[in-house]
């Protein structure tokens, strides 16, 4: 701890730096309005105190000018900080499409993250410097939220549903994360830290410990398993749509409406097929809810996104 004031945990991102500018220009604005208010009481309350001499006569009953600037120059400014505000906060929310995935999953009282190699760990996450890294989040129990203070980034966590969070970290070094929704007993324990590492670093790091197949492999062994390949293969004779590029793209649903693949479109597609049928389809697909847990349903996700244009559901990765 640096022996200056610190007010904010320090800024490891751009986003984080521009969040801060953000608040400290709310702060700002909000402290210059709030002072005005007080000067004019306090100046206002002695000027025209009981027994003061000052002028009473004619007071103006308005005045149009004073009134339209009071009102317009605090709309315009509040409306430009909102402005600033949407434009940064949609920026965050949407993780470029080149975004590194790392996968994660909470529990009563831990976070368990996989790299795209198939390296774990728990409680810690490794990333790599100045680049976008997107997490996918779920959980396995209740509610959790992942906070990492330095990345001024906060998601939560939800069973049934994934949550996306993506941040780029710019300042090397260690980083408290935290859980933010109440999750039990143990949910003040529910800590860890984010280690931001250069890219090469990283890579080693990656590498050295990838005992478990990657991710994508891992998808390819339950796809087979599942008897998903006996549909979704591209020499199968079921007509089934094909998954190669479906990652991001926009499908056609039977209800007329359309839908952008993100991975809960595909993690329900697999739970609930049923939900949302893709346009010129049969609905034959069979529900994997209670065969598949969280973590197989993200390797399935990530062996569909490591299939290209060249390679099709079925093949190995
Ligand atoms: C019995 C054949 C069959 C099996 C087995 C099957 N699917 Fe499907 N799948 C389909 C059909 C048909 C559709 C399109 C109709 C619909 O949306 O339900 C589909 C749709 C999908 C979609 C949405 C595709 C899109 O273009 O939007 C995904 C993702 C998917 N399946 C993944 C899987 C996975 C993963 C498995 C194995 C765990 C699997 N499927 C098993 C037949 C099958
Ligand atoms: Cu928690």
């Amino acid at each position: 701890m640096s022996a200056g004031l610190t007010v904010l945990a320090p800024a490891a991102s751009a986003a984080a730096r521009g969040a801060d500018v953000l608040y400290f220009t709310l702060v700002g604005f909000s402290t210059f309005m709030a002072g005005i208010f007080i000067v004019l009481i306090a100046v206002f309350s002695y000027r025209y105190r009981k027994g003061s001499q000052a002028n009473r006569e004619k007071p103006p009953t308005h005045a149009k000018g004073l009134e339209a600037a009071w009102t317009i120059a605090p709309l315009t400014v509040f409306l430009g900080l909102f402005v600033w505000a949407a434009y940064d906060y949609v920026r965050q929310s949407q993780p470029p499409d080149d975004a590194m995935p790392i996968f994660v999953v909470a529990r009563q009282w831990m976070w368990k993250a996989e790299h795209a190699n198939g390296r774990r760990e728990i409680n810690e996450l490794h990333v790599p410097l100045n680049t976008p890294v997107k997490l996918i989040m779920t959980s396995q129990d209740v509610i959790h939220s992942f906070f990492v203070p330095a990345f001024r980034n906060k998601r939560d966590v939800v069973p049934g549903r994934y949550s996306v969070l993506w941040f780029e970290a710019d300042r090397a070094g260690e980083y408290p994360l935290l859980c933010a929704e109440y999750c039990g007993t143990d949910h003040s324990a529910m800590i860890g830290r984010i280690i931001a590492m250069p890219p090469e670093a990283y890579a080693r790091w990656r590498d050295e410990g990838a005992r478990h197949p990657g991710v994508a492999q891992r998808g390819y062994a339950l796809f087979r398993q599942h008897g998903c390949i006996g549909c979704h293969a591209a020499a199968s004779t079921v007509h089934a749509p094909e998954l190669a590029g479906l990652p991001g793209r926009r499908v056609h649903l039977a209800d007329g409406g359309t839908i952008t693949a993100d991975e809960t479109y595909i993690r329900d597609s697999i739970l609930e097929p049923q939900k949302q049928i893709v346009a010129g389809f049969d609905t034959i697909m069979p529900s994997f809810k209670g065969q598949l847990n969280e973590e197989e349903i993200m390797a399935i996700i990530e062996y569909i996104r490591s299939l290209d244009a060249g390679r099709h559901a079925g093949e190995r990765p």
